[in-house]
């Protein structure tokens, strides 16, 4: 994959800049900066001087940079300089507390950590604890000791060259252990995938992305973001998903993509009309299932037929409806130009159409495997190479790609994982509670809700719903917290005295209905 001076990603991305490169590539539509763009040459600079001040601080080739800031352009400014100095990338969810941090910070040792300006104090006492050598601050108003320090920097900088296998990101993900694994990612990987998707999605002169995901995923990050700079173009930078700002919007953009619960509360907004998308080239969905219904009312409401993809940490983009022809409602399309596809038995065996099973999946996108994980690495891997996602499907014979479940025990909740193991191990460790079992319950926003059932210590009244909840709130991620907890005198369990979650899921689904 070598498009550019070398398989950098950043090389590739330079080779197709605009011809004017005083051309916008980023506006800031929200926010205390709402109004503030930079354009291309803004890119290069800011980049260049945030590369510097990285080297300064230590940073190296193939060091990794953790990164848990606010959303904002000098955050895609720090993930490309970060890919010029040819070290790794790692982002962290905002909403990750203290301790989840800890365990990125340990596992992942990266050389430098850019955390919140209001979290410095608290970020260097947990970076040094964990043997992090340098932290750095990075704000939403362009402000904090990494842009002061980069400021005087030069403008210029030699991007690293590097080889097309070489690490350009760690993205965490976890896993039904309970505790993450960090996905390695190549500079190989993300130019295949964004190239492929440049081309299948028709980015075209003149496409505007709206962009209000976060930019700690894939979907955000690379999928939005890398398509967008390969395309020479532009984007209107949304903080977060805002339904008013977004209809206000997308009078002004050709291209957005989302998860399922944008799509709803759009549909929930009584001013998104026909009129609105009339400027709209392509909705793209993804992360998470999206109901043929919502694509149907979708439809009828805007005359947009959403394109729903598929994929994951571990091999950004894999399917995709396609931009011609029919972008079938409950379905994820055909694979990537590339990508190899099969649905497989329990022992790799290929299945044939509209069988149920393993969905597998091998290609350039294929990630190099989990950080210092090898033996979880080749128990996901079959033997000839193909990828086992956790993910159970079918294909047609039209050859489209049906999700039907997941053989992993994942909630996916407003298009964020959550494992249930890693809920229930830290309410397990909270005074008072017995077990927990966590499940995920049909939620109308979120497509999927976190919920737990807890036996608790006789006697104590203490230990309430609420009590629980705030606990949970200090040590986990807000996504992660239970919306609902209930307590049961024993939780069912069978003849292994494994805990049947099969009979808990019924009593509770129509929760959030
Ligand atoms: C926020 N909350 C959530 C939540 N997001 N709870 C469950 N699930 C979520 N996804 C919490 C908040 O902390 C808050 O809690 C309460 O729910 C209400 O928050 P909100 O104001 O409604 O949240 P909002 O900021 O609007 O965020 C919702 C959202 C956001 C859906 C817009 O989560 C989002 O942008 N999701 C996209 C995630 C994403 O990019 N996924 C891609 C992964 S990559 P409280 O109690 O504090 O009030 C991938 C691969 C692939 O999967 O294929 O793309
Ligand atoms: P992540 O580990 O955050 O990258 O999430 C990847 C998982 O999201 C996949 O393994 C799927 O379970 C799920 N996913 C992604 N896109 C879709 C989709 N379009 N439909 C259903 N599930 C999806």
């Amino acid at each position: 994959m070598q498009n550019g001076k070398s398989g950098n990603l950043y090389h590739l991305i330079e080779s197709r800049f605009p011809a004017d490169m005083q051309a916008r590539f980023i506006t800031l539509m929200d926010g205390p900066r709402q109004g503030i763009w930079y354009n291309y040459a803004d890119l290069v600079s800011i980049s260049a001087r945030f590369a510097h001040a990285m080297a300064a601080l230590g940073v190296k080739r193939g060091d990794r940079v953790a990164v848990q800031v606010e959303k904002s352009a000098e955050n895609l400014f720090l993930y490309l300089a970060t890919l010029r100095l040819g070290a790794v990338y790692l982002p962290l969810n905002s909403a990750y507390q203290k301790g989840e941090i800890a365990y990125f910070l340990e596992d992942s040792g990266p050389a430098l950590f850019v955390c919140r300006p209001e979290d410095e104090a608290e970020m260097v006492a947990l970076a040094a604890r964990c043997g992090v050598p340098a932290v750095a601050t990075l704000g939403i108003a362009a402000d904090g000791s990494l842009p002061d320090m980069a400021i005087d920097l030069s403008p210029e900088f030699d991007t690293v060259p590097m080889d097309a296998d070489d690490l350009a990101a760690i993205l965490y993900t976890s896993g039904t252990t309970g505790r993450s694994k960090g996905a390695m990612t190549s500079h190989g990987n993300l130019a295949s995938n964004a190239l492929a998707l440049h081309r299948l999605w028709g980015f075209r002169a003149g496409d505007v992305l709206l962009h209000a995901l976060p930019i700690f995923h894939v979907h955000g990050l690379f999928v939005a973001t890398n398509t967008t700079l390969l395309n020479g173009g532009s984007m209107l930078f949304l903080s977060r998903f805002d339904p008013d700002r977004v209809v206000a919007l997308l009078g002004q953009a050709t291209v957005m993509m989302g998860v399922p619960t944008f799509y709803t509360r759009l549909l929930g907004h009584p001013g998104f009309t026909r009129d609105k998308v009339a400027h709209m080239r392509l909705f793209i969905s993804g992360s998470a299932p999206l109901l043929a219904d919502t694509h149907r009312e979708f439809s009828e409401r805007t005359g947009h037929a959403i394109l729903e993809r598929y994929g994951m940490t571990e091999g950004g983009m894999i399917t995709s409806n396609p931009l011609e022809g029919d972008r079938v409602p409950g379905t994820v399309g055909f694979p990537l130009p590339g990508v190899e596809l099969r649905i497989a038995g329990e022992k790799g065996e290929v299945l044939g159409t509209d069988h149920v099973g393993s969905i597998e999946f091998k290609g350039p996108n294929l990630f190099k495997g989990y950080w210092r994980k090898p033996e979880k690495t080749a128990e996901d891997m079959r033997p000839d190479g193909f990828f086992i996602t956790g993910d159970v499907g079918r294909i047609d014979a039209r050859g489209y790609l049906h999700i039907v479940g997941r053989a992993k025990d994942l909630i996916i909740s407003g298009g964020l994982n959550v494992y249930p193991k890693e809920v229930e191990m830290v309410l397990d460790g909270l005074d008072g509670v017995v077990e927990s079992a966590v499940i995920g319950l049909p939620h109308p926003d979120f497509g999927e809700a976190v919920a737990a059932i807890i036996q608790k210590r006789p006697g104590r009244d203490d230990v309430t719903e609420a009590a629980l909840i705030a606990q949970v709130r200090d040590l986990l991620a807000s996504f992660k917290v239970p919306k609902r907890i209930w307590f049961v005198d024993e939780l069912p369990r069978n003849q292994m005295g494994k805990v049947q979650k099969a009979l808990l899921r019924p009593q509770h689904q129509d929760t959030f209905r």
